[in-house]
């Protein structure tokens, strides 16, 4: 029996399917998830010994490649020096100068350890300071699993959003309004309609949790100016897009200054860190200045800042971002380039360190068009890509991450990997 197998049904027995993220159990694709010995670079290597190319690195944070000697090192050199102490240290206020000096909309910012503390923080921190409920969301975004955010969209505009997940009383998401990505229309109305209870818009700002989606000019340029004509927060959630897409962020492609930035993953360069922050007299209310309540025993913890300030330090290095953007592109166009040889539909579109591809002729802007992608199609692509040893997201709604660790040579080997599977799908 393969080693990974037997893990599986192991982890079956004491961890609800035996996974400790759904999406790692390979539900969408089937088949046995590969359970990682050690990486390294742009490879890891499964219980089996095999070696896989690997495009998801860690759901974005390994933007170096896996264990970065430089990280690596950091870390070992936070540990010696203790590893917890809910107390704050000087790295805290590092790292929090580090993010303020390359993101100019956050002037003040609060460490969490992850992406969903942190988006959840924002959206209390947003209804604290407008006194406003509602909030407004975008189907196929994600923001974390916090209660108000588990939600599929209602009937119709201007109807309030279902629970999607079990557990969640439908009190929770009864202010969550669900429209939908890049419909301007839709969004100038529904200000219209109740602009003045809106507390905030939450907005993957290049959404990457229903395969890579870009938003356009006019969809982002709406939502600055209906939120700020309103008086409702703006928050960019760039969990996933943060240090990875550019240096300075989606935002900084985009032009556009949120009033609040939730970020993780590269933040944390593979430890367990994230952040919140914006503007000073929104960050204000938060306490021990305001009255919204925050608070977390391993906030700011000293290896996972140690981590995370050694990742950007090394990001900043000149040319970082191009290469990896050039990389994205070159990957991009070239299994474009085997799918149209091989007479199959898909289309695909990469951003910075991001990229996407889709069993479909043409880029999906919304939600509604990302599931109209064949599925079928992307299961059995995933799986002959295993077997070439190329490791992708095991979902056709994630995007695809590389690090600069992933060279010319290795993408153009991924894509002689993906004309050998594309003959056989
Ligand atoms: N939230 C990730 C998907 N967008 C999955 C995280 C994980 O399984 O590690």
């Amino acid at each position: 029996m393969s080693r990974n197998l037997e893990l599986f049904e192991r982890g079956k027995q004491v961890i609800p399917g035996g996974v400790n993220s759904p999406v790692r159990a390979f539900g969408q694709v089937g088949g046995t998830p590969r359970f990682v010995k050690r990486a390294v670079g742009a490879y890891f290597w499964d219980a089996d010994d095999k070696q896989y190319l690997d495009y998801v690195g860690s759901w974005g944070p390994a933007i170096l490649g896996h264990a970065h000697p430089e990280v690596v090192k950091a870390v070992q050199d936070a540990a010696v020096g203790g590893l917890s102490f809910g107390a704050p240290t000087e790295g805290e206020v590092e790292i929090a100068e580090e993010i303020c000096k390359l993101l100019p909309s956050i002037e003040q910012l609060r460490l969490v350890s992850s992406g969903t503390e942190a988006t959840m923080s924002a959206i209390r921190l947003a209804r604290g300071f407008t006194g406003r409920d509602l909030i407004v969301k975008f189907e196929g975004c994600y923001h974390g699993h916090s209660d108000s955010l588990l939600v599929k969209a209602g009937s119709g505009l201007l109807t309030f959003g279902n629970p999607s997940s079990g557990g969640v009383p439908a009190d929770c998401t009864k202010h969550t309004l669900v429209l939908q990505y890049n419909d301007v229309a839709q969004l100038a109305e529904t200000f219209k309609e109740v602009g003045d209870q809106i507390a905030c818009v939450i907005l993957e700002p290049i959404a990457g949790n229903m395969n890579l989606i870009k938003p356009s000019e006019e969809f982002v340029k709406a939502l600055r100016q209906l939120t700020e004509q309103y008086g409702a927060v703006l928050i960019y959630d760039e969990v996933m897009t943060g240090f990875r897409v550019a240096l300075n962020c989606a935002q900084g492609l985009h032009g556009i200054t949120p009033d609040l930035t939730t970020l993780g993953k590269v933040v944390g360069g593979g430890m367990p860190l994230a952040a919140f922050g914006g503007r000073a007299d929104i960050m204000a209310k938060i306490a021990p200045l305001g009255n919204v309540y925050q608070a977390g025993t391993l906030s700011g913890n000293p290896l996972a800042v140690a981590a995370g300030l050694t990742t950007l330090k090394l990001i900043q290095e000149p040319g970082f971002h191009d290469t990896l953007g050039a990389r994205s592109a070159r990957l991009a166009a070239g299994l474009a380039e085997a799918a149209r040889d091989a007479g199959v539909a898909m289309s695909t579109d990469s951003v910075g360190g991001m990229f996407g591809f889709y069993f479909s002729e043409q880029v999906p802007t919304s939600y509604a068009e990302a599931t109209r992608c064949d599925i079928a199609r992307f299961k059995a692509f995933f799986h002959a890509m295993l077997d070439e040893g190329v490791y992708l997201a095991p979902s056709a709604y994630e995007a695809g991450f590389i690090s600069i660790a992933h060279t010319d040579a290795l993408i153009d080997d991924t894509i002689a990997a993906a004309r050998r599977a594309l003959a056989r799908v």
